[in-house]
């Protein structure tokens, strides 16, 4: 069986869900979460890694102890340390924990009192008023419980994150073309948009006469359900909880089925009325013309764009978000791509919670082509992280002087993510700041404060001189944490009047400047850093999610501080 990286970070994050439960060492519970999240990031798939001899102990993060539990979920599927723990507590306890207001202690609770496993059970005490009545619940308690509980039944499937479908659609597009009738092979819908996040894979194919694609896509190891099998359309769920339609096209039809399942819905049938008003009717089989339905195009998208008068439109762009009047106009954005960025601007280092050491992220930053990487460890206040203080970033900046000193090829820039308080002042003082080449601000704690507060804050840190860059500016941890309340539009305006700039963060698990602000960054004049806020070097790559990002948010090269020149750069971070 096909074991994904999604699937051992799922065990891992069950497993420190379990250990909270139970209320183990929170160090312990820690270790796995990390170990989920950096399984989850990893480029490689860890099952090939393993099948290849690798040592996983050279993971950065990863000790023997979390390389023999990566193999044994490999080899056998679980651990058998999760099942212990099952027989402990009910392994359904974790679904509890996601839920507003119900945290390990709660759920623990509520096991101990009512004998609450799952939130079916939980509604039905709920119902009963039985869970106002718990120490430490009460109506109001009970009350909100049941409201989200009402909203989770109707929106259970989660959506999945891009870098996690890129894996499985990758497993499965190699399986699929080993049958040698495969020709042509899409993954269209929102994995093509390169939306970060995805409801389910679509998949197309054109094949040779005589095609058994089907019988070879259901046996597919890592389906546990069929749900419909026929000689165009089948349907199959795979383990990882993610449905996957596969459509076997006529090589005459393909552009138009690839243009159609790509979608979106809202651009196609945007798309779809221009043609209309040209007397054309287009469908997934194709363009047609007048009573007798003539084909007049299909074969490929450029087909389609071309019969409605429209250039080609990239599929990040196609939201109907003003990209088919753009098309019209002739004023479709150049897109930036991935050769365009020169440099990293957000990277921790072994000084605070980063896996690797200042030279080692210069060297890997080198290999990706770059002119230099800002080295922005955290600021005291991440006690968490061991954030650096005054005198510790003082040491770093030498340090950093010391190895530019001997670096060919990659500049690293001083720099420190430093944390924006409370208050809104910033968490070091002014002397040290002045010592660095740029700063990425950022908010960790006190994620909670009303709308209007949260605001008041960000700009009043952004008051302060040195403050360059806001790094990622609403905290959404996709799937995990929902964005904070925060006034983005105010925050890009007040930005713009202080020459200060707004990161897009590329980890595939923040991405929270989405397309939306992008634009409105871009239609204010704000220009953005893409980051990947690294914490080893393996993180570089996130780049990629980033521009796919930046793509759907209409961005340019000329959009994006880190496609600049250092010269260049080092001109744009100086305030007025
Ligand atoms: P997802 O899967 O929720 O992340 O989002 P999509 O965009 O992949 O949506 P999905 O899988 O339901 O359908 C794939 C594409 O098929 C969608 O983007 C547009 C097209 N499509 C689906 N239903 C309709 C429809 O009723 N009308 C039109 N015009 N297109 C549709
Ligand atoms: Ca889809
Ligand atoms: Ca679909
Ligand atoms: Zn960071």
């Amino acid at each position: 069986m096909p074991i994904h990286n999604s699937d051992i970070a799922k065990i891992f994050k069950k497993i420190a869900d379990m250990l909270d439960i139970e209320g183990a060492n929170p160090f312990r519970i820690r270790a796995y979460r990390n170990a989920a999240r950096i399984v989850e990031d990893m480029p490689k798939r860890v099952a090939d890694m393993i099948r290849k001899g690798d040592d996983l102990t050279e993971i950065p993060g990863l000790g023997k102890d979390l390389a023999d539990k990566i193999k044994e979920i490999v080899e056998t599927g679980t651990l058998f340390q999760l099942k212990e723990l099952e027989n402990r507590v009910p392994g359904e306890l974790n679904q509890l924990m996601r839920m507003e207001g119900l945290g390990p202690k709660k759920v623990k609770v509520l096991y101990q009192t009512l004998g609450v496993t799952n939130p079916d059970e939980l509604k039905q005490m709920a119902r009963e008023g039985k869970i106002k009545d718990v120490e430490g619940f009460g109506q109001k308690t009970q009350a909100k419980i049941l409201e989200e509980l009402e909203h989770l039944t109707t929106e259970t499937k989660q959506r999945i994150k891009l870098i996690s479908a890129e894996e499985i659609a990758e497993g499965l597009v190699e399986y699929l073309k080993k049958d040698k009738s495969v020709k042509k092979i899409d993954v269209a819908g929102s994995f093509r948009r390169r939306k970060e996040t995805v409801g389910d894979l679509d998949i197309l194919v054109t094949v040779k006469r005589g095609s058994a694609v089907m019988d070879h896509f259901v046996k597919y190891e890592d389906i546990t359900k069929v749900i419909s099998k026929g000689q165009t359309r089948s349907t199959i769920v795979l383990k990882s909880g993610l449905h996957v339609d596969l459509r076997v096209l006529p090589q005459v039809s393909y552009g138009a089925a690839l243009h159609y399942f790509t979608g979106s819905k809202a651009h196609n049938i945007a798309v779809r009325k221009i043609g209309v008003k040209k007397g054309l009717k287009i469908n997934e089989y194709g363009v047609f013309k007048g009573k007798d339905e003539k084909r007049i195009g299909g074969k490929t998208e450029e087909e389609v764009f071309d019969q409605v008068g429209l250039p080609f439109i990239e599929p990040e762009l196609r939201e109907n978000a003003g990209e088919i009047e753009a098309a019209q106009k002739g004023q479709l954005p150049e897109l930036i791509s991935p050769e365009d960025i020169r440099g990293d601007l957000h990277s921790h280092t072994k000084a605070t919670d980063g896996r690797n050491t200042i030279k080692e992220m210069a060297d890997a930053a080198k290999d990706h082509g770059y002119d230099y990487l800002a080295i922005t460890d955290h600021s005291k206040r991440v006690r968490m992280a061991k954030g650096l203080d005054a005198k510790k970033l003082a040491d770093q900046i030498k340090a950093i002087d010391q190895l530019n000193g001997k670096l060919t090829g990659i500049r690293l820039l001083k720099s420190i993510e430093v944390d924006i308080l409370k208050d809104g002042s910033l968490d070091l003082p002014d002397e040290i700041l002045k010592e660095l080449d740029l700063t990425v601000c950022s908010v960790h704690y006190h994620q909670n404060l009303d709308r209007e507060k949260q605001t008041k804050r960000i700009l009043r840190a952004m008051d302060n001189p040195y403050f360059n860059i806001l790094a990622h500016p609403t905290g959404r941890l996709i799937n995990e944490r929902a964005p904070y309340e925060v006034n983005i539009e105010k925050i890009l305006k007040a930005a713009k009047e202080r020459g200060c700039f707004v990161e897009l963060n590329a980890n595939p698990d923040r991405l929270d400047l989405t397309a939306r602000y992008c634009k409105m960054a871009k239609n204010m004049g704000v220009k953005i850093a893409v980051s990947t806020d690294a914490h080893s070097v393996n993180d570089l790559d996130f780049m990629r999610f980033g521009i796919y990002q930046a793509r759907r948010g209409w961005l340019e090269k000329d959009d994006v501080i880190n496609t600049r020149q250092l010269k260049d750069l080092t001109a744009l971070l100086k305030r007025k």
